[in-house]
């Protein structure tokens, strides 16, 4: 697929290029060193090379960032991000020069790392490694997904390429391979990466641990690799762009011999280019050295300027151009033009929970991965745009839509995706996916390699991505799998990440309400930690609170006869909720009374007015915390005064209820803990 529009930049001549390509190096020079912090030597390098890329290729419009089928361009190497503030502010985006002397500083729009949403023009969250490159593969997927889904005979609405620039770290990170693999895998030939092989890191020359052969690596992974040796010559950086963009079957990798520090001469091709600023006098010889006026600083000449805005008459040009399609698709097709709309919009369609199911005592037990399996095939039907999968655990995570197709080359329009053995990369790409916009995506594995994605789970909730993941396997009652595959610190762990919701639903009917959360949620992503064994169906009929109980984050679940306080407060998520309940009935036999709390998320229960928190875990009443993972934050959730049956140490192999016993989740215990803390609160009273 070739794009329907012929950009038609207007070529500089070769002395206006250097002076641009200059711009840009000197601009992001003196930011580094007007905020004493900061990276001048990959901007120095690369500055060449990205030019080439905005000037003559690049399809966007600075005044409208967020155009649905402009390119995309990721700078995974963060660090080097003053060369992206440059092209924004030359390029005529809502980024002005006084930003750019703001580099690094408190309230600016120009931070030490990308951040997407405070920079107009910053496609995602970049700085840890590798991040970057494979957000680039999930924005890939995301174009041809959306590519096969809108459009027509005729009509190509969805049509744009995936650029991403990396550096020696990003490949060196292993998320490049993940990712790099399943993009040659998938063939994504609209993902074009350039490379700025420098030579050079953070402890000296790349020699120290990185020598293998990268063009042959990503050719073995099905990429399309070229090299340009002189970074500087831009036609030859345009002409291998070229040809990448003409590779339709495979990715594109680009390897640029660029030098760390281009034109510095004391700090050129050395590690003391990579992360600090020049110094004054450097900066001095470099810029006579390179024939640019030393002061004033921040020196943009005007014939440049004229040059680089020209990105904006072309940026409008080309989406009147795909406004102009877009009209006529939509008179052709006005259904799936309003789905289009719709989807690039995020808005869920109307209706989208109308077949939710409800689960019944006669459904039980279920194990709630099981019931989310089936909410999945439900809203799948209703959410066309909802595409994911699990890392090659699909059989035990039930995350298939039954009937939607794989994704693969030879159905880009599939939504089942098999991320492969690739924990890390699937949560970047669902990353890459959730920035592209148009889809929900979500993935799935085992709650103990959440820990291999860690990464770009952070990011997700730094950047505010509604991304969804399904956990299964959720606690030491998995089973024989043994400590290496229970879950311990995993759910302390996640629900301490700002902006992550959490949610262990307790049964089938907690499952579909935690789902609709997911779904509905905007603002950030969402986990969903689900368990391996079968649970008692918390039948709507007994237990009416359940849909609007969840969506509050914690619920009285059951209680003492109404308007009579309760002894002691049991609260419990997930399968310990049933064990609470069964609590509850031998304690009433002793004449304890205790309410049980259903808490799926401590997140959403926190966010909670504190008067709606004193209704369910009023104060004074004593608390016994049962959940099968580490006791870590339970204080900080409900307050100082807990007793917790949790789980602070690792698991063992063995059958599950067996495990479970041996870790003091048995009825027995939760009785005697709760006599225990009863006894406590008593001798406490004067
Ligand atoms: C995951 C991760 N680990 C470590 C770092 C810290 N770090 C920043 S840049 C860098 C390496 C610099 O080398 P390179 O990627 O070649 O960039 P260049 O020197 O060309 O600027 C490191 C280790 C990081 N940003 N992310």
């Amino acid at each position: 697929m070739t794009s329907s529009i012929t950009l038609a930049p207007t070529l500089a001549p070769p002395a206006l290029d250097e002076l641009c390509i200059n711009t840009l190096r000197f601009l992001a020079v003196d930011m580094v060193q007007k905020a004493n912090s900061g990276h001048p030597g990959l901007p120095m390098g690369s500055a060449a090379m990205a030019y080439a890329l905005w000037d003559r290729s690049l399809k966007f419009n600075p005044r409208d960032p967020l155009w649905p089928d402009r390119d995309r361009f990721i700078l995974s190497a963060g660090h080097g991000c003053a060369l992206l503030y440059a092209l924004l502010h030359v390029t005529g985006f809502d980024l002005p020069l006084e930003e750019l002397k703001r580099f690094r500083q408190w309230g600016s729009r120009t931070p030490g790392h990308p951040e997407y949403r405070k920079t107009p023009g910053v496609e995602a969250t970049t700085g840890p490694l590798g991040q970057g490159l494979a957000d680039g593969v999930g924005m890939a997927i995301a174009e041809v997904a959306l590519a096969a889904r809108f459009n027509r005979p005729g009509h190509t609405i969805v049509d744009h390429y995936t650029y991403v620039l990396v550096s020696d770290g990003d490949l060196e990170e292993g998320i490049s391979s993940e990712a790099g693999s399943d993009a040659g895998h998938l063939r994504l030939g609209k993902l074009i990466v350039l490379y700025a092989n420098n030579h050079i890191t953070i402890e000296g020359s790349t020699e120290l641990a990185f020598t293998e052969d990268r063009m042959a690596r990503f050719a073995a992974f099905g990429w399309h690799v070229q090299r340009v040796e002189r970074s500087n010559d831009v036609d030859a950086v345009a002409s291998a762009l070229k040809a990448a963009r003409e590779e339709q079957d495979r990715p594109s990798l680009i390897m640029v011999r660029t030098h760390i520090g281009f034109g510095s001469p004391h700090k050129q091709d050395t590690a003391a280019a990579h992360g600090e600023p020049l110094g004054l006098e450097e900066v001095r010889l470099t810029k006579e050295g390179m024939g640019w006026p030393v002061n004033p600083t921040f020196h943009i000449p005007e014939e440049v300027l004229e040059h680089f805005r020209g990105a904006v008459a072309r940026g409008s040009t080309a989406q009147a151009d795909w406004k102009r399609r877009l009209k006529a698709f939509t008179e052709e097709h006005p259904d799936v033009a309003a789905e289009f709309e719709r989807v690039t919009r995020g808005q869920l369609p109307k209706g989208w929970d109308s077949d939710l199911p409800t689960f019944t005592l006669a459904d039980g037990p279920m194990a709630t991965r099981i019931a989310s399996g089936k909410t999945i095939q439900v809203l799948g039907a209703r959410l066309p745009e909802m595409m994911g999968g699990s890392a090659d655990l699909d059989p035990s995570t039930h995350t298939h839509i039954a009937g939607a197709g794989n994704f693969e080359p030879e159905n880009w329009a599939g939504r089942n995706m098999h991320f492969g053995i690739r924990e890390h990369a699937m949560g970047a790409i669902l990353n890459g996916m959730a920035l592209h916009r148009g889809l929900i995506p979500y993935g799935g594995t085992f709650l103990i390699f959440s820990d291999y994605m860690r990464p770009p789970m952070r990011l997700a909730a730094m950047n505010g991505l509604p991304v969804i993941y399904v956990f299964t396997h959720d606690s030491i009652a998995m089973g024989e799998d043994g400590p290496t595959h229970q879950p311990v610190e995993q759910l302390v762990g996640l629900r301490s990440i700002p902006g992550m919701v959490v949610l262990r639903p307790a049964d089938a009917n907690e499952t579909v309400a935690a789902w609709r959360i997911a779904i509905e949620r905007e603002e950030g992503p969402v986990a969903l930690v689900l368990t391996r064994q079968g649970l008692p169906v918390l039948d709507l009929g007994h237990y009416p609170g359940i849909p609007a109980g969840v969506p509050l984050g914690g619920y009285v679940l059951a209680d003492p006869s109404p308007g009579t306080p309760p002894d002691v407060i049991l609260i419990a998520t997930g399968s310990e909720v049933h064990l609470a309940l069964e609590g509850r009935e031998h304690l009433a036999r002793d004449g304890v009374f205790a309410r049980v709390v259903s808490m799926p998320s401590t997140n959403i229960f926190s966010m909670q007015p504190q008067n709606y928190r004193d209704t369910v875990v009023p104060p004074g009443i004593p608390l016994l915390v049962i959940e099968a993972g580490a006791s870590l934050g339970w204080r900080s959730y409900v307050g100082p005064q807990i007793s917790v049956i949790g789980v602070d140490s690792f698991g063992a192999s063995a059958p599950g209820p067996i495990v479970m016993e041996h870790y003091g989740f048995t009825v027995e215990n939760v009785c005697k803990q709760a006599h225990q803390v009863l006894e406590q609160a008593r001798e406490k009273k004067p």
